[in-house]
């Protein structure tokens, strides 16, 4: 639908693959396509968390989440997951060049990146001050977790969270940062990698363009840092779950969201 309202940076240009935009212009209609998609995929606004911050789960909600057996809240949060993945495929889908990407490397580039975009979006709905996240409707600490029985990655998830608030990042920045982390022409099984590395390359440069209008130029080196923990995280993700498909292999296989079973199973 961007497309059609011609809002698309490239769609004039004779080469489609050429996506790497000449002048500033450019760069910044690819940066303003980029931030709206994430800004119309978002779920909630800044503001709306803004004000939920101190809704908190009583002491009775707790124990009903830790009560819950292992698969049941398992497949719980998987559900939740798979909802927040399905934003981050919306939001792929209005990048500027991702739908130029033959079908396999979408699906590729989804694979390894929706968690990690996911992992990002969670800062915004992050409270450094007592560190909960917004789950369910209200905000949950960690020992909301406990029936999952895989504390070292809820420890090391809301580490990273705790890490990407302190950044302070601008909404943009983060639109932009999310943009970089799933257009990687390094992510395994992709067909056409010099295509992804031109898309790549036009978001580097967006987001170069933010930094460098912001005056914090110096972010890029650390967003570079969060890249490799994200890449950490994930794969412990995907251990947890095959520890868990292992024990629950009933509940993984008919009870998981069909999209969650597709990406990360
Ligand atoms: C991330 C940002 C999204 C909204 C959203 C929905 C579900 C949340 C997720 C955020 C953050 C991480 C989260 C998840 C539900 C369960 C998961 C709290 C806020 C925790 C870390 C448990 C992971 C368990 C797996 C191992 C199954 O826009």
């Amino acid at each position: 639908s961007h497309d059609m309202m011609g809002i698309h940076p490239y769609s004039g240009l004779e080469d489609p693959y050429s996506l790497y935009p000449h002048s500033l212009r450019n760069i910044d209609e690819l940066c303003a396509s980029i931030v709206r998609s994430h800004r119309e995929t978002s779920q909630y606004r800044v503001e709306e968390l803004q004000a939920l911050r101190w809704k908190l789960f009583s002491r009775e909600e707790i124990q009903t989440y830790q009560t819950k057996s292992v698969d049941e809240m398992w497949q719980h949060c998987a559900i939740r997951l798979t909802d927040a993945v399905q934003f981050v495929v919306e939001f792929a889908k209005h990048i500027p060049g991702f739908r130029m990407l033959s079908q396999n490397d979408q699906i590729a580039l989804l694979k390894t990146g929706s968690m990690e975009v996911v992992l990002v979006r969670m800062s915004r709905f992050f409270n450094t001050e007592n560190n909960t996240v917004f789950f369910d409707g209200k905000f949950a600490g960690t020992e909301v977790f406990k029936s999952l029985a895989c504390g070292d990655l809820i420890a090391a998830v809301f580490d990273f969270a705790h890490g990407m608030c302190a950044l302070k990042l601008t909404e943009q920045q983060i639109a932009l940062f999310s943009a970089l982390v799933l257009i990687n022409a390094d992510r395994p099984c992709l067909e056409d990698r010099g295509k992804v590395q031109r898309v790549q390359r036009s978001v580097e440069l967006g987001l170069t363009h933010i930094l460098h209008r912001d005056n914090q130029e110096s972010l890029m080196h650390k967003l570079y840092q969060r890249m490799a923990v994200l890449r950490s995280l994930c794969s412990l993700h995907m251990e947890k779950l095959r520890w868990f498909s292992q024990r629950y292999p009933l509940t993984a296989h008919s009870l998981f969201p069909p999209l969650y079973k597709e990406l990360f199973a």
